[in-house]
Formats: C-alpha cells, structure tokens, sequence
C-alpha cells in the first residue's frame, strides 16, 4: 500500500497541533497535554477493518471507507482540558471538522471513553489541493491507561473475553470516571490558593 499521502497528513497535521498547543500554552500559561502520539495504521489492520466492513482492499476503499489511516491521540490531565483542546481544534483553519464523537459524555458499552474527532486534512501536492482523512482521539490519562490495558486485553483474547474481564473493565472504567471527576475538582480547589 502506498503510504506517502498519509505520511504527508500526518507530519501537516502534527506540526498544526503541536503550533496550537504552543499558541494556547503561550496565552494561558498552562500546559494541557501530556503527550501525543502519532501512528500511520497497519497495512494488516486496514485490511482487517475493511473485511469487517465487508469490502475489498483496494486504495479507493481505503480513502473511502478508513477515516483512521492517520491517528493522532492528544493525552490530557484533567476533563475539562479535553473540551479546552476540542474547542482548540475546532478554531484551527488548517484541520476541516467532519465528525465529533463523545465517547466521555456517553462511554462505549466497553467502558471505553474517549473523545473523537473525524477530520480531513488539507495536503498540496503539485498545487493542487487533496484532503485526508485523519482520526484525533483527545482522552485523560486516566481513560489512555484504562484504553492501553483494553487494548492487550483485545489482543490477548480475540474472539471473546470472558466474561469476568469484561465486567472488571467496565466497573474500572467507572472508577476512571469517578477518579476522573475528583483529580478534576482538587485542580479547581487548588488554584483557589494560587
Ligand atoms: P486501532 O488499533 O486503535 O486503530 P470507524 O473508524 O468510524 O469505521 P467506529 O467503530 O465508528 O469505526 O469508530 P470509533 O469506535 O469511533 O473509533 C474506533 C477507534 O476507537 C478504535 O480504532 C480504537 O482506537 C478506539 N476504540 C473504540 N472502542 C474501543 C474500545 O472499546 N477499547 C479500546 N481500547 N479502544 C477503542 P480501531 O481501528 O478499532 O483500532
């Protein structure tokens, strides 16, 4: 699979993030982000995503149909950070908005909580102008540590997870979200005494 369109995406939209992130460090004193991660998905797991859609690989049913070929995942401190980065992304010119999806207000079944972003991003290829799409998932570390250990549990059990480890995940996921929600109000009382 050629992957030189999705690289280019990924450095135009990194560097826009990383320029916002500056900007909004530079205006509010503050740093919201923990870390970004950056990855370009694998050719397998495209090719896994596509059959679970029942289409063919194809280059045109990748541009078509995998939104996420390009992931960026913003790892926050607090829940009130997530909506700061959101709306952040939401000003920028350079990123075009197609979808929203908050995986905080209402989490998965899973107990997976995330906020999701669809969007394409603007690449100039001879002068003319092709938009990629790109996923962004902003998220507490609080949610990325609960995600990270999902994710090895998926790998380790494929086909189904018994049913106790589903079940301990999603009462985690609760306690992430109750953790979530303290760490977030001592921060408020915090700055109550700067
Ligand atoms: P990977 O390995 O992260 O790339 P779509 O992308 O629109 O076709 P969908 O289901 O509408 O499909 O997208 P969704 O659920 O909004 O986002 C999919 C991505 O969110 C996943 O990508 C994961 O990164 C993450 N995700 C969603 N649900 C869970 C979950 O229960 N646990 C964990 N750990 N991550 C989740 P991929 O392609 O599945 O995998």
């Amino acid at each position: 699979m050629d992957y030189s369109k999705y690289e280019y995406a990924l450095s135009m939209l990194e560097t826009e993030v990383n320029v916002l992130i500056q900007e909004f460090n530079k205006t509010h004193g503050y740093m919201p982000v923990e870390h970004i991660k950056t990855r370009l998905k694998s050719e397998k797991s495209i090719k896994d995503k596509l059959s679970r859609k029942g289409l063919e690989f194809t280059q045109e049913n990748v541009m078509k149909y995998i939104s996420d070929v390009v992931g960026l995942r913003l790892v926050v401190s607090f829940i009130s950070d997530v909506y700061d980065i959101v709306s952040l992304l939401s000003r920028s010119v350079n990123i075009i908005i197609r979808q929203k999806k908050d995986y905080i207000l209402e989490p998965k079944q899973t107990g997976y909580s995330s906020y999701h972003l669809k969007v394409l991003v603007p690449i100039y290829l001879d002068g003319i102008v092709e938009y990629v799409p790109a996923e962004i998932q902003v998220r507490t570390v609080a949610m990325d540590f609960w995600a990270s250990l999902d994710h090895k549990i998926r790998y380790k059990f494929p086909d189904v997870i018994p049913e106790d480890v589903q079940e301990k995940m999603q009462d985690y996921a609760k306690d992430i979200q109750e953790l979530d929600r303290k760490m977030y109000e001592l921060n408020k009382t915090m700055s109550n005494y700067e």
